[in-house]
């Protein structure tokens, strides 16, 4: 029985002066790297657009494959990070979920590593973390939501306490990072 910690998107597109800069996403990079020590495996997901996708009809162009935009917060420490999914890389579908990676089946992984238990953290709380979190509960696995190493897009005002109220009441363990 493991303990992985799952950081999703923390990608510079998604942080301040990025193409999609969510407020305070670069704040939970320092967090993050808090916990890392205290994870059996640390996972990162990241996401890898093609140059064209239906995603970008909704989203400005953002984390396209291989650009500097789709590579990690420069202080993120990845040197610890065990397990590298890729996602939103097909051009139909958004792709939100870690669940969704392409370069590797994380159900699977998590299944033959003997995961039972995911800390969620990383960028979006209103989209990647959440489809995230929601796919973890309905696989079984024990859920947490890291509440100060996440942050949101807020299109519109309040979508991070619904995304928390959602997650929440599936199942979800909304945890602070000083109790971890
Ligand atoms: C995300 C919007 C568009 C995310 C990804 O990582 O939460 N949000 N693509
Ligand atoms: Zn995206």
């Amino acid at each position: 029985m493991k303990k992985a910690l799952l950081i999703v998107d923390v990608q510079n597109d998604f942080c301040p002066g990025g193409s999609l800069g969510v407020k305070d996403g670069d704040k939970v990079v320092e967090v993050i790297n808090g916990l890392m020590d205290k994870f059996d495996l640390v996972i990162s997901s990241q996401d890898w657009h093609p140059e064209e996708t239906v995603h970008f009809e909704k989203w400005p162009v953002h984390c396209v494959a291989g650009t500097s935009g789709a590579e990690f917060h420069p202080s993120l420490n990845s040197n610890n990070i065990d397990l590298r999914l890729k996602k939103g890389t097909d051009n139909k579908d958004d792709g939100y979920s870690a669940f969704e990676a392409t370069n590797i089946n994380f159900g699977e992984y998590l299944n033959n590593n003997r995961v039972t238990t995911l800390y969620i953290c990383g960028l979006t709380t209103d989209y990647c973390v959440k489809e995230s979190a929601l796919d973890s509960i309905s696989k079984g696995i024990h859920t947490y939501v890291v509440t100060d190493a996440i942050a949101a897009v807020n299109a519109k005002q309040g979508d991070d306490k619904e995304a928390l109220n959602e997650m929440y009441k599936s199942g979800c363990i909304l945890v602070e990072s000083k109790d971890i």
